[in-house]
């Protein structure tokens, strides 16, 4: 079925014009739909969701609509837009909230938000403190939310223990014979594997809460306001579960503070930006609020180093499985995003203790 067929299964309410592809997320195949509404052209995403990654489509659906409808909710009795600050799923023509087609690919439309821009890179440390204040607001907003309703989308997706046990079989198959020659990369996880079961435990033992999380906060998911740069929404919803605040903090701090791209071969370019760190701190802590624990708190230069060292490693891990997780676009694509992530961690192990007074100085607590 052609891809303007696919959009005709949904309650688009018109004629379907085109269906280009559209962005560059890692994980689904997203395409830009313009459907001719009474004579006005309007956007839609169409996306063909990776069932690879998320194999219970219905369960993943649930989780989105339900969150979805929850938060327009609240954003309307505020006085905001849920139209604009809430991503919308529009059902198909029998009332479903995705399309199987013959293949058994699924595929779901959102109405598409203008006048938006996802950005790749921070350019300017407000725009980020203001993508801080989306990500701190979501967890904030959803703390009333009954996270025990919530199906894991993907099982163990932040549990980094597993993801380093993961790690070592990718490594110990070496299905594509590339452990020779990634040896300093994986000796750089082994020398920090103590790190991984830590906040593991801590959520187990009920140290930390469990609270409903997005846990994909890189930049590029939250859209901003092409002129004023403001926040607008938070999108790809596919992970929210249930998991940690130090998960959505330290995934927004590894993705934004880096000075290069995340896939940058040039190392050189790649750093930790410490400024870029406060400025986001600042906007995450003040949309939390008072949603924070102390030990939480203490411990977002953790999930800094947590979340970037986790990334790297499960690009690693999909170097060594022979690419079959992220897409890639050349043969060292995942090898050269792990090193800008392992690059990123070491700059962090040596600022800690500065990341450590920032939070305390915004923290409300
Ligand atoms: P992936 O999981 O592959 O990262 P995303 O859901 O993040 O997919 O979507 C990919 C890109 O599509 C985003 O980075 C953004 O540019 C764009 N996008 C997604 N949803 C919307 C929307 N509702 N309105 C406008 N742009 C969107
Ligand atoms: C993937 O879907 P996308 O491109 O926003 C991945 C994240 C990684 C990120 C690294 C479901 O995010 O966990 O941190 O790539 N999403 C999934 O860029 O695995
Ligand atoms: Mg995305």
């Amino acid at each position: 079925m052609s891809h303007c067929g696919i959009v005709n299964k949904f309650k688009v309410g018109g004629e379907v014009l085109s269906v280009e592809p559209y962005g560059n997320g890692h994980i689904n195949t997203t395409y830009v739909a313009v459907v001719n509404i009474d004579g006005v052209n309007r956007r839609f995403i169409l996306q063909k969701i990776n069932t690879n990654v998320f194999p219970r489509v219905g369960e993943l659906m649930d989780n989105i609509s339900n969150v979805t409808s929850f938060m327009a909710k609240v954003v309307d009795s505020e006085g905001g837009n849920s139209a604009r600050e809430v991503m919308t799923v529009v059902p198909t023509i029998d009332g479903k909230t995705f399309f199987t087609d013959d293949n058994g690919d699924c595929y779901r439309i959102y109405v598409f938000i203008e006048e938006t821009v996802a950005l790749q890179i921070v350019e300017d440390p407000k725009v980020f403190e203001g993508a801080g204040r989306a990500f701190g607001g979501f967890v904030s907003m959803l703390n009333s939310y009954p996270a025990s309703s919530l199906y894991e989308a993907i099982y163990n997706f932040h549990n980094t223990a597993s993801r380093f046990q993961n790690f070592i079989n990718a490594s110990d198959a070496d299905k594509v014979k590339r452990a020779d020659s990634v040896q300093a990369e994986i000796d750089f996880v082994l020398r920090r594997s103590s790190m991984c079961d830590k906040v593991v435990t801590m959520l187990a033992d009920k140290e930390l809460p469990l609270r409903v999380t997005h846990n994909d906060t890189k930049l590029n998911n939250v859209l901003m306001d092409d002129k004023t740069g403001e926040p607008v929404c938070v999108i790809d919803l596919d992970t929210i579960m249930p998991g940690s605040l130090l998960y959505d903090f330290g995934d927004a701090i590894r993705s934004g503070c880096n000075t290069g791209l995340e896939d940058e071969p040039d190392l050189s370019k790649v750093s930790f930006d410490i400024n870029l760190y406060e400025f986001f701190t600042r906007g995450f802590l003040e949309g939390i609020g008072d949603n924070i624990t102390a030990i939480e708190r203490d411990m977002l230069s953790f999930g800094s180093m947590l979340m970037t060292f986790e990334c790297g490693m499960r690009f690693l891990t999909d170097y060594l499985d022979g690419d079959n997780y992220f897409k890639i676009h050349y043969p060292t694509h995942n090898l050269d995003r792990c090193r800008t992530q392992f690059k990123l961690v070491s700059d962090m192990e040596k600022v800690k203790d500065e990341m450590d007074s920032i939070a305390r100085r915004y923290c409300k607590l």
